[in-house]
């Protein structure tokens, strides 16, 4: 089994990729539902929920742990490594997927939360493609709450979204980078109304990430037939249905 952590429901959107990668493997997906949105957490408490949830998943039998959240994995990836010895996945910015395509050599613009924006791990990132001249910064915390409160296409979200994208002449742009796990849920509506934008996300390259690493350590799945299954934090009972939806919702 391997177990698939998010503050909320944007990791959905990479467990389902990862489910079409690995089509044998069950799925144990985390949400920590008490807690979501961590924009607004300190580092130390996030360094409390993820770490209090990887172990709750390595406890269930999970042989791996996909971080399928930006902002945890720049807070805690180094610290849990060091701390625990199976392999835990991490996601990150699609930069470097942005940055090869972009043969007309236009500006990236990446969207994160701001921890992720102002993450090491993303500046470290950048400067390793040495592309610092060519990425703007856009936080986009609100998209977050849009996504939990399943407001994917309301005139609330749009208008969120034009006033941030005003801040930048998108003529000069070519890729957008969703480099938060919520954000692909947006895909759809801005492609409709910024159709010169191309919106770019980690969650292929993460599910390919997974399948080599457990091919390396012999650890892939061949023979189940692939289930999945959800826990919140601070419930009893988790609402399926819930997970269900976002998981089959078309963006
Ligand atoms: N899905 C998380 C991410 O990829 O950053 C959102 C974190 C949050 O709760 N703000």
């Amino acid at each position: 089994m391997i177990g698939v952590f998010d503050s909320g429901i944007g990791g959905l959107t990479l467990l389902k990729e990862m489910m079409h990668t690995l089509p044998h493997e069950n799925f144990l997906y985390f949400a920590d539902t008490e807690n979501v949105p961590y924009s607004y957490k300190t580092t130390d408490q996030i360094k409390e929920y993820v770490e209090k949830a990887v172990v709750f998943l390595r406890n269930e039998g999970c042989k791996a742990i996909v971080l399928a959240c930006n902002t945890a994995t720049n807070v805690t990836i180094e610290f849990l490594r060091e701390k625990y010895d199976f392999p835990i996945i991490a996601i990150q910015p699609a930069v470097k997927v942005a940055f090869d395509n972009n043969t007309e050599n236009k500006r990236i613009l990446a969207c994160a939360t701001p921890v992720t924006l102002k993450a090491d791990r993303f500046e470290h990132l950048i400067n390793s493609l040495d592309i610092n001249h060519l990425v703007d910064r856009l936080p986009l915390p609100g998209l977050v709450e849009f996504a939990e409160n399943e407001q994917f296409e309301s005139p609330e979200v749009l208008e969120y979204l034009k006033k941030e994208f005003s801040k930048f002449d998108l003529e000069n742009y070519k890729y957008v980078v969703l480099g938060c796990t919520h954000f692909t849920y947006f895909e759809k509506l801005i492609q409709d109304n910024f159709p010169t934008l191309h919106p770019v996300d980690g969650n292929e390259g993460t599910s390919r990430h997974l399948k080599n690493t457990l091919a390396g350590l012999n650890l892939l799945n061949l023979n189940d037939n692939g289930t999945v299954r959800f826990i919140e934090s601070g419930k009893y009972v988790t609402d399926e249905t819930r997970f269900w939806r976002y998981l089959n919702r078309q963006y």
